[in-house]
Order: structure tokens, then sequence, then C-alpha cells
């Protein structure tokens, strides 16, 4: 009997935590909502089949308790019950995956007019390349990528020398516009991911991958890593700073451009690293880390 009421208080004290305890979502800054929808869905089916799962226990400790003179029939079979049960699970998963199918849809199919930026990560740092005033990112090689010029970017491609670079792990974005989020990291697997938009993706070494978002209140978040990247992974941190559109472009305008960063490093260094073919060295020195 005490098992009985120990199952049913784990059962009940369950559904009371959830809905009394203080942990919940931060209250969400873009647009997808639908996430937090797809998970609320999970969060009944699988809370409904909890509790009918250890109340279904608690009864069964109940009703077929040791009793003299009953004896425990045999019955491995039963068509009826399998049928029943094949079915009610089929309802279940399909209930959990269909919208999420949708939402994914949503998620990787960008507006028209998104503009575009792109988040470069590495152990155990962020930063980030805005299109410069020509709106159109410059291409970009893996084997270009070195010291001075860690996003790879061509430097013969005139679309990449006024490319925006930002370093040291603060982005910024402008509210209530849709933006598409490139993602390409130098090293190993990491996933950029800022809890209060939601969204999150993995970025994989020699691929572009990509959502969409629009960013709906201003504010700083946190960017976390979202895949164990190695041992600094828990301090590959950043924020993203969502402002209006002004602010915003105030910013971009102090960032520095490829060209700029370009001349700087030759300026500094003098002929020796600007040379082609010092940068090709430390490329495949790079490589081989
Ligand atoms: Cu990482």
């Amino acid at each position: 009997m005490i098992v009985v009421f120990a199952l049913i208080l784990v059962a009940l004290g369950t559904v009371v935590f959830h809905f009394v305890s203080p942990w919940w979502w931060t209250p969400i800054a873009s647009n997808w909502g639908y996430i937090d929808d797809t998970i609320l869905i999970t969060f009944w089916v699988t809370g409904v089949v909890f509790l009918a799962v250890v109340l279904f226990m608690a009864y069964c400790i109940y009703r077929f308790r040791y009793q003299e003179n009953k004896r425990a029939e045999y019955n491995p079979e039963s068509k009826k019950l399998e049928w029943w049960l094949t079915g009610l699970t089929t309802l279940g998963v399909v209930v959990m995956l269909t919208p999420g199918l949708f939402v994914w849809n949503q998620f990787v199919t960008v507006p028209e007019g998104a503009a575009e930026f792109e988040v470069m990560g590495q152990q155990w740092q962020w930063s980030f390349r805005f299109p410069g005033k020509d709106g159109a990112l410059g291409t970009t090689n893996a084997r270009k990528i070195s010291g001075d010029n860690p996003f790879g970017i061509d430097p013969k491609d005139p679309n990449g020398q006024d490319d925006v670079l930002v370093e040291g792990g603060e982005l910024h974005l402008p509210v209530d516009q849709p933006v598409k989020v490139l993602l390409r990291s130098i090293d190993v697997l990491h996933d950029f991911y800022v809890p209060e938009f939601r969204a999150k993706m993995d970025m994989v070494p020699g691929a572009v991958t990509y959502f969409w978002l629009t960013p709906t209140r201003t504010g700083t978040f946190d960017i976390l890593c979202f895949e164990l990247c190695g041992v600094g992974h828990h301090d590959m941190r950043g924020n993203v700073v969502v402002e209006e559109e002004s602010a915003f472009q105030e910013w971009l305008n102090e960032q520095t451009t490829f060209a700029q960063s370009v001349a700087e490093t030759s300026k500094k260094d003098g002929p020796k690293l600007a040379s082609s073919k010092a940068a090709i060295n430390s490329v495949s020195k790079g490589s081989t880390r």
C-alpha cells in the first residue's frame, strides 16, 4: 500500500512541480514562438503518458496484490491490447513530430529581403561578418583562412573588400528586421545559440549552415556554444545587442572592414606577412592543428 501511495505522490508531485516551478524559458525575443509551441505539445504528450503509466502501475500494484486463493492467469498475448498500444503510441509520436516538420520548414525558408550576416565559430570564440555598403558578402575559401584573414575572404573578390569584420564576441542586430544567419566553423563542430531567440544550429567545418530570425525586442542577450567543442566550450560566450536601426548602423560604421584590416596588417608587419606566400604558409600550418 505504501508503494501505491508513493507512486501516486510522485505522479501528482511531478505535475504540481511542473506548474509551480520557478524554472522556465527566458522571455522570448524573436519570432520563433512556434518552437515554444512544439515544446509545449511535447510536454503535454509526454506528461499525459507519464501520468498514465505511473498511475497504471499504482493501480496494478493495488488491484493484483497478493491474496490467498487467488492465482495469476498466464496470458502472454492479447491482439486487441497490442493494437490499442500500437495505435496510441503512433498517435503520440505523430502529434509530437508533425508540428516540428512545419516549424523546420519555416525555419530554413528565409523570407525575401532578409539581410544576412555570418557567424564564425572557433575554439573558443565568436566572430561576425556583415556585408559592407554593397550589401553582398564576399566569397570565402577555407584555404585562405589565416591569422590575418580569419574569415578566409577571397582578396580578389571586390564584394569582400568592404565586408565588416567583428571580432571580440559582441554582435549587434537591428530590432524587427528579418535576418539570415550564415554559420561557419574553422576547426570543430560548434553551435550558435541565443536562448532568447530560441533558434540554434550546428556549425560544421567546411560547410555553411543557416537559419533566419527576426529579433522582436531590444536588449542584450547571451550567445552560447551549444555543442561540446573542447575544454574551453563552457567559456565560448558572446553577447548580442538588439537595438534600433539607427544605433545599429552607428555601431556597424565603427567596425573595421576587410580592406582596412588588410591595410593595417601590412602597415604593421611590413611586406613580409602581407605577401601571399606567407599567408599560404600560415594556412598550411594552421590546417595541421
Ligand atoms: Cu563551441
